[in-house]
């Protein structure tokens, strides 16, 4: 398989979607609809509607059927980042490779953009169609848990609250399942949820998730310390300056990164009783181990 040749047909395939589904720019009031695509568009990775596709794929689905609710995930990641560059929050001034929403458009628009993002989300899923084993209402209530005050939000205020405090590893682990391995569990489950996967399939996909969340979150703090802003296309160096809580700061780099290969060792075992299905799946969990950005 060439992962590269597919991550980029995949992101094509994604933003296309995202384009026909969310307001045009002109559609009046134009200045929010113009933000909202500015930080929609404005290059980031897509791995959690790649990765929702590929679940759809690994339960013998078509991820044509998983589309809106791959785009649905993406609205509400990019509302997240939105929201979490704003000066209350990390305040950052650099995201997907430019100015942030807020830098560009001030932060009342920002605020209103993260907000329609999030709210375009539920729009955009309603499109989804319901199957034999999950109705519409078990699929909004998935995407409103991860989204919600007790995974997103809650991973967000345990981070604002740990700012500064030395942490333990279990309020560190407690944070990045909130934070992060949530939104990434729930993509994956929407894509099978979308395929009428049945319960055995859903339950190996949810660890799947969980344990592929942490390592990516993981890495992710390990780039914060290793990369140049350039390369990431986010400011680089802000944990250790915001004295945030991340596995370098408490267990160290070396540590960190056999953490993260444990984990994606972890999730590759979940996908044993999967066949050739699953082979995108296994792909995105090794290279997402050895992302440089
Ligand atoms: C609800 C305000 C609010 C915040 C929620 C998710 C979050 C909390 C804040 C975003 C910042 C952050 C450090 C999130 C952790 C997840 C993460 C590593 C996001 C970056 O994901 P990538 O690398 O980004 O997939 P791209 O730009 O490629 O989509």
């Amino acid at each position: 398989m060439n992962l590269k040749a597919y991550l980029q047909s995949r992101q094509k395939t994604i933003d296309r979607a995202l384009d026909r589904f969310l307001p045009k720019e002109s559609t009046p009031p134009p200045s929010i609809h113009h933000a909202m695509r500015y930080s929609l568009f404005a290059g980031g990775k897509r791995l959690r509607p790649i990765l929702c596709l590929a679940a759809a794929e690994s339960c013998k689905g078509k991820a044509s059927e998983a589309l809106p609710l791959a785009c649905a995930m993406e609205c509400i990641h990019t509302y997240s980042l939105v929201h979490d560059d704003l000066p209350s929050m990390d305040n950052d001034d650099f995201r997907r490779g430019r100015a942030t929403c807020h830098k560009v458009f001030g932060d009342g628009i920002a605020v209103l953009a993260g907000d329609a993002l999030l709210t375009a989300a539920f729009e955009i899923a309603a499109r989804a169609k319901p199957t034999r084993r999950y109705s519409m209402a078990e699929i909004f209530r998935e995407i409103a848990l991860a989204a919600g005050s007790r995974r997103l939000i809650a991973g967000q205020v345990a981070d604002l609250e740990a700012e500064g405090k030395k942490v333990s590893r279990d309020e560190l682990r407690y944070i990045h399942e909130n934070k992060t391995a949530a939104m990434i569990t729930t993509s994956v489950r929407l894509g099978a949820i979308s395929a009428n996967a049945e319960l055995q399939k859903l339950r190996a996909l949810t660890r799947f998730g969980h344990s592929l969340g942490l390592a990516f979150q993981i890495i992710d703090d390990i780039l914060d310390v290793t990369q140049t802003t350039e390369k990431l296309g986010k400011s680089a160096g802000k944990d250790i300056t915001a004295q945030k809580a991340t596995y370098p700061a408490v267990i160290g780099l070396d540590a960190s990164r056999i953490e993260a290969r444990r984990l994606t060792k972890k999730a590759h075992n979940c996908l044993r009783s999967f066949a050739n299905e699953a082979e995108p799946l296994r792909e995105l969990a090794n290279y997402m181990l050895v992302r440089e950005y």
